[in-house]
């Protein structure tokens, strides 16, 4: 069997800027990814991912995204090839609902550029929205989009140049750890390495025994595009990212860029649990509605013909944190998985992060919410 300094399983967004990391770091290393690089069976196709810094699920998370927005660029600068767009960012709910108060609490805590503006001043400055009366904005210049599968394709190609080693179309059956490391076995070969890295998306919970019990659980989601009736309305610098909480749940959407038409999502779609191996990856009527009915209401200039629509794979943590952590029998086997549904944006500083235990490097960024052992999960 082939030796390598570290395995990573799982080319996706995490593993593609971990094996990046691990190159610039000398390691010899190998990824292994059982469909195309990049591929649209996980977490990261459909063109666009949001990236904010008022980040209303914990303003813990504000160190990393400095982390995570320094290491976009440079990753960007170094591939020649655009990644990152600013757009600005919306957080919008009733003015006591989670997202106006958790984008607050954040921009207060890291003293952010941030300005608020009711249901009229935001139509004003964004004529796209219509947001109900009560309901507030936090608008936050840093926020925008990342092009999420030129991400991996720019990581793939610049850790493919320092001399790292990545299959596709191979898929892992299984691994064990031992005193001198850990053997890996595909559909094609054996390896063996000194560290392995998971970052399976989805498919963590069948390759780390610690995630059973329903710690990174795989959910259905769905995004469409559909054709603007006032275009003007929702084109690139006139929209911004935007997440909207109305009083039952969040949803979130992008400026009108790559593929024809105004993508929006609602986090938690349908709540469908699934096993990615066997989801249903068609949309229905049912997906559909569901979505417009949302936008007739708050983006009532979008709601022309229907474009598009895609599915997609969250994996989600009980408390909607991420797992960042070494398994807990075998100290060589580090994992990140479980991010929630807004892992990507971070793609980049975890890749970093995962990479510096690997190599015993030490982490300076606090990543403590991330651990496997604590309660809440
Ligand atoms: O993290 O901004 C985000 C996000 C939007 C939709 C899913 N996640």
């Amino acid at each position: 069997s082939k030796h390598f300094d570290v395995l990573v399983i799982g080319v996706g967004g995490m593993g593609s800027a971990t094996v990046y990391e691990l190159a610039k770091r000398g390691k010899k290393v190998l990824g292994l990814e059982q469909y195309d690089i990049p591929n649209n069976m996980g977490s990261s196709h459909g063109l666009t991912r949001i990236i904010r810094l008022a980040y209303m699920e914990d303003p813990a998370y504000v160190p990393l995204l400095y982390r995570a927005y320094e290491l976009w660029r440079d990753i960007q600068l170094k591939s020649g090839r655009t990644l990152l767009h600013i757009t600005g960012g919306i957080d919008a709910s009733f003015e006591e609902g989670a997202v106006f108060q958790g984008s607050l609490l954040a921009c207060q805590t890291y003293h952010l550029q941030y300005r608020v503006y009711d249901h009229k001043t935001l139509k004003k400055h964004f004529p796209a929205f219509n947001l109900s009366s009560g309901m507030k904005a936090i608008y936050q210049p840093d926020g925008g989009f990342l092009l999420s599968e030129d991400c991996i394709s720019a990581y793939v190609d610049q850790a493919l140049s320092l001399g790292a080693e990545i299959h596709g179309r191979e898929k892992v059956i299984d691994w064990s750890a031992n005193e001198n490391g850990v053997v890996v076995n595909t559909d094609r070969a054996r390896y063996s390495a000194e560290k392995l890295v998971v970052t399976a998306g989805p498919w963590s919970n069948k390759l780390l025994t610690p995630l059973q019990d329903d710690k990174a659980m795989p959910e259905r989601q769905v995004v469409i595009w559909t054709q603007p009736k006032k275009p003007e309305f929702f084109a690139m610098g006139k929209l911004p990212i935007w997440v909207l909480g109305d009083e039952q749940d969040i949803y979130y959407g992008f400026p009108v860029h790559g593929i024809p038409g105004f993508k929006y999502g609602k986090l938690h779609h349908l709540r469908q649990k699934v096993d990615p191996d066997k989801m249903d990856r068609e949309c229905s009527f049912k997906d559909e509605k569901i979505l417009r009915q949302f936008a007739e209401r708050f983006f009532p200039e979008s709601t022309g013909p229907t474009l598009s629509m895609k599915s997609c794979l969250f994996t989600n943590t009980k408390d909607k944190h991420f797992i960042v952590d070494h398994h807990p029998e075998h100290e060589q086997v580090i994992f990140g998985a479980g991010f929630s549904g807004h892992g990507f944006k971070f793609v980049s500083v975890i890749g970093e992060i995962l990479a510096q235990k690997a190599c015993d490097e030490i982490v300076l960024l606090d990543i403590d919410l991330f651990r496997l052992n604590r309660p809440t999960i």
